[in-house]
């Protein structure tokens, strides 16, 4: 029988890990186990403080009420999901920067034509967005999907509003045009704090961190041939770009939202109040 001991015990674990089949699973495990055990030595938790942290991260697991997933808002306010976004993605690569997920995406969005509104019926100052999808030769993906979702004027997502009813609104899929076009209305996002009425915005509070980001309106963008982009675009000038809760902000994703009054659009709208565009081209590798 062996007695384990504070030195032994890691040792003890990893042996147990050893017949791990697949590779990169019992590597995974090992880093796992000597990091996490470091990590308590360093640490030295009182037994009270360990049932606190497990109480959190079982707080964390259990927050789940169909309208964010908890465990990425940690991992965003961590900056964990902005490092796996950084090593996933180095320098060289010629497409356009990726970003956060975040908790709000939805799978299985309703499909909009060009030039629909994705937010019919919801107050707001609108967008008109005009983007394009192309590869890294320049030339357009014809019938890319591009999936959209942002917040609205209240910086509150549709999934946020209750009394809305679930109902999708500023959320939508599309699919680019024969020149990898995609243009269609919708309302200027903006920045708002993130969801802190969770375990996620304890720890916020007890560390006295700001929990606001800036607008933005995210994009998941995907085609037969391509890796998959997602990512997310910020308005130039806009508030919290130097401070954003979850690190997200990218130097080339910060782009330009012109205003402009009223006047036709370039569908042939008639605007009679302020507007706004977008224009980006987005390219995938
Ligand atoms: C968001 O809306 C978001 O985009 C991210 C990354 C994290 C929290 C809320
Ligand atoms: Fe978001």
């Amino acid at each position: 029988m062996i007695q384990f001991d504070e030195k032994q015990v890691t040792q003890g674990v990893l042996d147990r890990f050893a017949g791990t089949r697949d590779a990169r699973l019992r590597e995974v495990l090992g880093a796992a186990t000597i990091h996490l055990h470091n990590f308590i030595r360093e640490v030295r938790p009182t037994e009270k403080e360990w049932a606190t942290a497990i109480q959190f991260l079982t707080d964390v697991g259990q927050w789940c009420d169909d309208i964010r997933q908890e465990y990425i808002l940690l991992s965003d306010v961590l900056g964990v999901s902005m490092l796996v976004d950084a090593l996933a993605h180095d320098h060289t690569e010629t497409s356009t920067d990726s970003t956060l997920l975040g908790p709000f995406y939805v799978e299985g969005a309703v499909e909009f034509p060009q030039l629909a509104n994705l937010a019919e019926g919801r107050a707001g100052t609108p967008l008109f967005s005009e983007l394009t999808v192309r590869n890294s030769a320049g030339e357009p993906i014809a019938n890319a999907e591009v999936d959209v979702w942002h917040s609205d004027a209240e910086g509150l997502y549709d999934v946020q509003h209750a009394e809305f009813g679930g109902k999708p609104s500023m959320r939508g899929k599309f699919h680019t045009d024969e020149q990898g076009r995609l243009r269609y209305w919708s309302i200027m996002p903006s920045a708002y704090p993130i969801p802190h009425d969770g375990p996620v915005g304890r720890l916020l509070k007890a560390t006295g961190r700001s929990p606001w980001r800036p607008a933005h309106v995210h994009f998941k963008i995907s085609a037969p041939g391509y890796a998959s982009l997602v990512t997310q675009l910020y308005q130039t000038g806009g508030m919290y770009l130097d401070s954003d809760a979850v690190l997200g902000v990218k130097h080339s994703l910060v782009v330009d939202f012109p205003q402009h009054g009223p006047g036709a659009a370039p569908d042939g709208r008639q605007m009679d109040g302020n507007w706004y565009t977008l224009n980006f081209d987005f390219t995938l590798s």
